[in-house]
């Protein structure tokens, strides 16, 4: 699809907003733009209020600059800390009630169908895991069971940050937090099963150092929710306040909590795959062309 759309109609330049305007002249509007060219580009979000060091900031960031087409994006988000920074963006962002936005985003994408029918508008939810596993829960699931076409993403710090380290479900077990003195009685929910569970069609975890791959898998969950159906990431998004991480150690903690606990996996359906390799190229999922056939022994 051409991105030629969002360039300005001659002499309207100078009634645009400033910032729409740096966007598609220093930003990544109608560009494809990578991670790899950060520090080059006019990003979509430059400024948040988050504390220092929070990789649920950074995190947050590499998502929005992998978005396939950021000038058709929509976020939907929930309280909690990465609102802040989610709202900061310079692209529309939906804010509702704590919890309802799996539902928020349903209708949504729907609406945004019947209005614009062809044309991409990706509609991406990004909430905490309390967000998304506790008070959202009921909404989440029933979005994947609907196979609503819109991404999920659970900023995974493990807690509810925003209001001080009350225990959430993805909490782990054992976890001793400031609003949980006792330590965790449960297992941290598996978000990741239910999710394929209901029916998602890419389900994905990430840690933030490594953004090459915060990006693939970003692209590969926006691109099939446009058609396919809904898809999951589950990121890792450590609250350096809350479990007391030292600025300077907030990458090495993601390292080590990612090779003990939270390495990358990635499902994608079939139906996903030959979606992604027939409209979008991915040549990895291309049908593997047959063997040939054996020779037959005494045959020319
Ligand atoms: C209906 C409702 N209940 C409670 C709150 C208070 N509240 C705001 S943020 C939050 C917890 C957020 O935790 P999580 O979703 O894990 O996100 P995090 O802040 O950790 O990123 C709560 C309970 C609220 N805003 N609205
Ligand atoms: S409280 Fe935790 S998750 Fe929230 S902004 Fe601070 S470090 Fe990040």
């Amino acid at each position: 699809m051409s991105l030629d759309y969002v360039k300005f109609s001659n002499g309207f330049e100078k009634f645009m907003p400033k910032e729409y305007r740096d966007m598609v002249e220093h930003g990544p509007f109608g560009k494809k733009i990578s991670v790899s060219q950060m520090g080059s580009f006019k990003e979509v979000l430059e400024e948040h209020p988050m504390c220092a060091g929070c990789a649920m900031t950074l995190f947050i960031r590499l998502a929005i600059i992998a978005f396939p087409n950021p000038e058709d994006t929509i976020t939907v988000g929930t309280a909690g800390c990465g609102r802040l920074a989610i709202s900061q963006a310079a692209i529309p962002f939906v804010y509702g009630n704590y919890g309802d936005q799996n539902g928020v985003a349903s209708g949504l994408s729907r609406g945004l169908r019947l209005r614009f029918g062809d044309k991409p508008k990706d509609v991406v939810v990004m909430a905490g895991d309390g967000g998304t596993a506790d008070i959202g829960f009921q909404q989440v699931l029933h979005s994947w069971f609907r196979k609503e076409r819109f991404t999920t993403i659970m900023l995974d710090n493990e807690v509810y940050g925003n209001t001080g380290g009350q225990e959430s479900g993805m909490t782990n077990r054992g976890a001793v937090l400031k609003m949980a003195p006792l330590g965790k009685k449960f297992e941290k929910m598996d978000m990741l099963q239910m999710a394929k569970v209901a029916g998602c069609a890419y389900v994905a975890t990430v840690v933030p150092n490594n953004p090459r791959r915060v990006e693939s898998v970003i692209k590969k969950a926006v691109l099939i929710a446009r058609e396919v159906g809904s898809t999951y990431i589950q990121a890792y998004t450590s609250c350096n306040i809350e479990y007391a991480i030292p600025t300077d150690k907030v990458m090495e903690d993601a390292k080590t909590v990612e090779n003990d606990r939270y390495a990358f996996s990635e499902y994608i359906s079939d139906e996903a795959k030959q979606y992604l390799a027939e409209r979008y190229g991915y040549k990895e999922f291309l049908p593997k062309p047959a063997a040939p056939a054996a020779a037959i022994p005494g045959k020319a």
